[in-house]
């Protein structure tokens, strides 16, 4: 690995030397603020120092090996498999691995469908687990800076969004080369904006507020000069009706191009369902996942897409910006399902 430390006026500015001399690859470690030493320190603006590093090979997207099938056309067939197979599961007595696939945490008919016909988690009941998996969840599906202009992210009360966008921000500046602006429609939490625009700051982004849709609105003669918008909202709790109606109002008026939901996977498998079904109303939206670094148990990634039908985009696993951004991978939840075996 390859790690270099720049100096320069803005963020901006050192993102642009890490780019051209590391490339599209390359990931920020560590960024500051400094001042030189001294009196002549006192009447010079502050530099930005940037730490940069990429790997001697790039790092690129596995290409999805098994073509991903229709979310309800796989449903059918869970359901087919469920009503055979039902009775056999559960009174043959043998822990079978759809019965250890559901002490994991898996959905009753996924988990069969999964596990179907997998006696044991030798070497080959391994990797035919690993590929249904991946087929079930699909290749990760990233926002596309090429199509999409303005891109929402919603989700319940803390669980990541406002970092997530900083970490997505940040991703499409150094790794794309993109104009982005940020907007936040969380005028619900005092120091929300507060939060938003400090990596701002650091990205070297404009950041905007907005209490409502109309306010959104006025901003449009804005966004022609950027790539992407990305759209911050405040968390809301399923359960606050409300609130989920000023959501839905904003969001029917908004007009975005994407839309993503961001559920923590420590989320409690009861609570999992009812959010999802709630944020129904959303229509068409991909799903991040955050907090991965919090459990060791994935099983509410798989719960989530088979309760919704989306596709899956990211996973975040801790609290820095911006590396703790991944492209969702279906192996960590393999992984974390066969540990042990
Ligand atoms: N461990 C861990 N913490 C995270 C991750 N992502 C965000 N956090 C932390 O979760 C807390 C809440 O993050 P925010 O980004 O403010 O969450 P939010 O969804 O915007 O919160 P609200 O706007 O209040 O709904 C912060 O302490 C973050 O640092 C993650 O992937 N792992
Ligand atoms: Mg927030």
């Amino acid at each position: 690995m390859k790690i270099k430390k720049y100096i320069a006026n803005d963020f901006q500015e050192a993102l642009k030397m890490v780019k051209a001399e590391m490339g599209s690859n390359a990931v920020i470690l560590h960024q500051h603020r400094v001042k030189e030493k001294g009196l002549r320190g006192l009447f010079k603006k502050s530099k930005v120092e940037v730490v940069a590093a990429v790997e001697d090979t790039p790092y690129s997207v596995p290409k999805d090996i098994i073509t991903k099938k229709d979310i309800n056309e796989l449903k059918n067939l869970i359901k087919t498999i469920a009503t055979e197979k039902n009775t056999q599961i559960f009174e043959n007595g043998v822990k079978s691995i759809t019965s250890k696939l559901l002490e994991y945490g898996i959905e009753k008919e996924l988990s069969q469908l999964l596990g179907e016909g997998i006696d044991e988690l030798d070497e080959v009941g391994k990797e035919l687990l690993k590929k249904r998996i991946k087929a079930f969840l699909g290749a990760p599906q990233p926002l596309d800076s090429g199509k999409s202009k303005k891109v929402l992210f919603i989700g319940p009360t803390g669980v990541g969004k406002t970092t997530t966008v900083a970490k997505i921000a940040s991703h499409l500046i150094l790794n794309e080369g993109k104009k982005v602006m940020l907007v936040t429609a969380d005028v619900f939490r005092i120091a929300a904006y507060e939060q938003i625009k400090s990596y701002g700051d650091i990205l070297g982004v404009p950041v905007r507020v907005v209490s409502n849709v109309f306010e959104f609105h006025k901003l449009q003669p804005e966004f022609k000069n950027y790539d992407v918008v990305l759209i911050d909202t405040a968390g809301r709790s399923h359960k606050d009706e409300k609130r989920v109606n000023e959501l839905k109002t904003f969001m029917k008026y908004a007009e975005c191009d994407e839309i993503y939901l961001c559920l923590s996977a420590t989320t409690r498998p009861q609570d999992l369902k009812e959010v999802i079904k709630k944020y129904d109303f959303a229509g068409n939206y991909k799903l991040i996942f955050t907090k991965l670094d919090e459990t060791d148990n994935y099983s509410s990634i798989l719960n989530a897409v088979y309760y919704s039908g989306q596709p899956i985009s990211y996973f975040t696993n801790g609290q820095i910006v911006p590396d703790d951004l991944m492209l969702a991978d279906s192996e960590i939840i393999f992984s974390s399902i066969v540990k042990g075996y």
